[in-house]
């Protein structure tokens, strides 16, 4: 279920979780949320706006079914705390409880939240009615210039997506924090913590003013981590077979699938463009891609003219070379015929698959032979 709440009520109720602990038609939602409005005029009708009003935390019951709860001030309605135990999304029999989370959003936000989502790698395997009540549940949260969005070592509370801004990965060892990786604008954060148990595992600081969407614990529970136990089902055995990852323990290769997004491309769509900025990777499940190559240095050939240089099927990889080498992606990658993919972020690419970076560059190793027998040069491979 969808429920829109009307923009002026998405305002009052600001700061409130919506808890509709069944489906209910929206409609009585509606009435609910309009209840709920002139208890609180009732209650104190100049008062100040509901997060700036009690410390504790407050809850109005409608029905049985719908709870207008106000979470305690925290920053981003943090959990305080939580136990760190080993995780394996199949021994998850604990019940989140089916409470449903609606933070109520205008429709502007809603838009802006859908974009925002679109591309997140982790919420490619929901149903649209799970994806859905993800979207219901999240909650804008706005940043300011070098905020500590989460801190290594804390319990987690939310998962973030990112709307806009820079965001820096620190990492402190030996008492030395290690700036390794920024977020531009784009991906999301937190899902490590809430995924395995374990305490935040780097420090995210946003470096200008910015825009975030949060998801609270619970949900991202029993939305995602009970939908990777699917995930593992399903891959577990493809990814054994994938040459690439043999040398991994098995649990490596499962935290692998717990954080990959699948993707189907049609005949002819496009996966990667040749000079873009990379930030994933790919391997292919079923189908073929095509590499294409636009020489730079090839004197006979017309400009913009791609030649096909490689193909990749089933169990084989792509995407790697622009992640290795910290350049533009080096070629173009078509669908040829429709082809499914797993993808990987480039964080979990460093993370994850570090130990496979040696088997991936003598691969490389090999593209310039490739390429001086295409085109007599190996000058493309250079910047
Ligand atoms: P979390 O819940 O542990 C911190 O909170 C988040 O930072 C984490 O989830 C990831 O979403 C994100 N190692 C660990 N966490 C990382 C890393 C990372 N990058 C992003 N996060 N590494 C950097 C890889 C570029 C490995 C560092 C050794
Ligand atoms: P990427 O991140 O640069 C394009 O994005 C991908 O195409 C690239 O990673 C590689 O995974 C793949 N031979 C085979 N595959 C290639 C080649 C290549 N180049 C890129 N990819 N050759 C070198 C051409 C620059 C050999 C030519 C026969």
């Amino acid at each position: 279920m969808s429920v829109e709440i009307p923009a002026g009520l998405a305002e009052l109720l600001r700061g409130y979780t919506v808890e509709v602990l069944r489906t209910r038609p929206a409609d009585l939602l509606e009435f609910a949320v309009r209840h709920f409005t002139q208890l609180h005029r009732s209650r104190d009708p100049a008062g100040p706006p509901p997060e700036e009003e009690e410390q504790e935390e407050e809850e109005d019951t409608f029905t049985e079914e719908i709870r207008f709860k106000r979470p305690p001030p925290s920053k981003f309605n943090r959990r305080v705390s939580v136990c760190a135990e080993a995780y394996n999304p199949d021994d998850d029999d604990d019940d989140d409880g089916e409470t449903r989370v609606v933070q109520p959003k205008t429709d502007e936000q809603r838009h802006r939240l859908q974009e925002a989502c679109k591309d997140i790698l982790l919420f490619k395997n929901l149903d649209p009615e799970q994806f859905s009540e993800v979207l219901d549940a999240m909650f804008e949260v706005q940043v300011k210039p070098e905020e500590h969005i989460i801190d290594q070592g804390d319990d987690g509370d939310n998962f973030y997506v990112i709307e806009r801004g820079i965001y820096d990965i620190e990492v402190t060892r030996d008492a030395s924090a290690i700036c390794v990786g920024k977020y531009d604008n784009k991906g999301s954060f937190g899902e490590l913590a809430l995924m395995y148990n374990t305490p935040r595992a780097a420090t995210i600081i946003s470096k200008q003013t910015g825009a975030l969407w949060a998801l609270d614990r619970a949900t991202f529970h029993r939305l995602i981590v009970r939908n990777n136990a699917k995930k593992r089902r399903i891959y577990e055995t493809f990814i054994e077979s994938v040459p690439l990852l043999k040398s991994l323990e098995l649990s490596e290769r499962m935290k692998i699938v717990d954080v990959l997004g699948v993707k189907t491309f049609k005949d002819g769509e496009q996966i990667i463009k040749q000079g873009d900025k990379a930030d994933c990777f790919y391997i292919v499940e079923s189908g073929n891609v095509k590499i294409m190559l636009k020489s730079k240095t090839k004197a006979t050939q017309k400009d913009n003219e791609e030649v096909e240089i490689a193909r990749c099927s089933r169990g084989q990889y792509f995407g790697e070379l622009a992640l290795v080498t910290n350049k533009p992606r080096a070629a173009s990658v078509y669908a040829a015929g429709e082809a499914k993919c797993l993808v990987i972020d480039v964080q979990a690419f460093e993370r994850l698959l570090g130990s496979c970076i040696q088997i991936m560059k003598r691969n490389i190793a090999s593209y310039e032979e490739q390429l001086v027998a295409v085109f007599g040069s190996s000058a493309d491979l250079q910047d």
